[in-house]
């Protein structure tokens, strides 16, 4: 007997990493649903339920027509009963009650609004609410310590909630490319992020950084630092390691890479266009930017690593893991069956090493 044809079944993987994602969206109603409460059970530090909630989102981002029923869905992977619950409501009253009512809890209105604020997370968020802190003018009076970051974070509130445009990321970018310019001749900057998977607006900018001479690299990060210093570009900066390297599903490396992998956190002061002069009259406006530098013999991981999206890495990371017992992270490839790393200079050869088609970025917007 063959399928109803009005009934339309796609056939779609339950890995991010095998789907073509672009920014053409035909689920947004739904998807948005799902991302606020992902969005929520991150900030509740719920990850599983998170994760479980992006993946859902994911999947229907990746749908070729816009599901107008739930018959539409059957056989589809990545979609949990709880998600199917928020789907139907969204289906048949055109709202998600869940959804709705989690905008209007206090508890969300004053996780988003710390959160919103630089240096802040989700735990920092929750011991202000405990203390029976809601939104910033509380935060001001409350006598609670903040640290650098989070007094930037703070002092440039509006200008880093209001999105990043492509026009600024390109024009930072060129700030960027003279920096290095200045420092190290031959240094390579690459747009990264959101901004490289053809987003138009992002919450901030990602570049990544190299020489194509092996070791050239070492030292860069401080010297470009110091450079955007003292051009006065930089209202707030601070450079570490780069943290995503250290979470508790990164990959076996080799230690020396560690302390060459430098990420700096920073807040540029970007001079507006005519055109963007507010009414205040304030001639610049503060952007959230991240540098971070590669050895060129890491860039193609550095590359793939930063390009994101957060949910299309996490998926290449598990399919490594659980379908090729490899070891996949932004430094390198491990393959623990050969017990060896395996050399890539680009994407597509990563990709390769993966058993993966190859995925373009404009098509990672999972
Ligand atoms: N990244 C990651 N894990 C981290 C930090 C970063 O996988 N802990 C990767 C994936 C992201 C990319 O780096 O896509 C850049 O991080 P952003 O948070 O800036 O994300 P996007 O650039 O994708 O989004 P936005 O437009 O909000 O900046
Ligand atoms: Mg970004």
């Amino acid at each position: 007997p063959q399928i109803s044809g009005s009934v339309a079944l796609f056939s779609v993987s339950s890995y991010a990493c095998q789907r073509r994602t672009t920014l053409d969206n035909h689920n947004s109603n739904l998807t948005d649903a799902l991302s606020l409460l992902a969005e929520n059970a991150e900030l509740n530090n719920e990850d599983g339920r998170g994760v479980a909630f992006r993946r859902a989102a994911a999947l229907l981002k990746a749908l070729p027509t816009q599901v107008i029923s739930m018959s539409q869905l059957r056989g589809l992977p990545c979609l949990g009963e709880h998600s199917l619950r928020v789907i139907k409501d969204v289906l048949e009253n055109g709202v998600s009650s869940e959804v709705e009512s989690t905008k209007q809890s206090k508890r969300y209105k004053a996780l988003k609004i710390l959160t919103g604020i630089f240096g802040v997370g989700a735990k920092t968020a929750d011991r202000w609410i405990r203390a029976g802190i809601y939104n910033l003018e509380q935060l001001r009076h409350s006598g609670q310590t903040l640290n650098r970051a989070q007094k930037a974070g703070l002092e440039h509130y509006d200008d880093l909630n209001e999105p990043v445009t492509k026009a600024e990321a390109d024009a930072i970018g060129e700030i960027v490319q003279k920096a290095v310019d200045s420092v190290l001749t031959g240094s390579q900057v690459a747009l990264s992020g959101g901004f490289r998977r053809g987003k138009l607006t992002g919450h901030d900018v990602d570049f990544l950084i190299t020489h194509p001479e092996e070791g050239k690299e070492v030292g860069l990060m401080p010297k470009v630092v110091a450079w955007l210093e003292s051009q006065g570009f930089l209202l707030y900066q601070k450079t570490t390691r780069n943290s995503y390297l250290e979470s508790k599903d990164g990959p076996a490396r080799p230690a020396s890479n560690m302390d060459r992998f430098e990420r700096c956190f920073s807040i540029f002061k970007l001079t507006k266009g005519k055109e963007q002069e507010t009414a205040s009259h304030k001639i610049w406006r503060a952007v959230r930017v991240d540098l971070v530098v590669s050895p060129i013999s890491q860039f193609a991981f550095a590359v793939l690593g930063w390009t994101g999206s957060k949910l299309f890495e996490r998926e290449l990371r598990r399919w490594a893991g659980h379908e090729k017992n490899m070891s996949l992270s932004s430094h390198a490839l491990f393959d623990n069956t050969q017990n060896k790393y395996l050399r890539a200079t680009s994407e597509e050869e990563i990709f390769a090493y993966l058993g993966l088609e190859y995925i373009p970025p404009s098509e990672r917007n999972a």
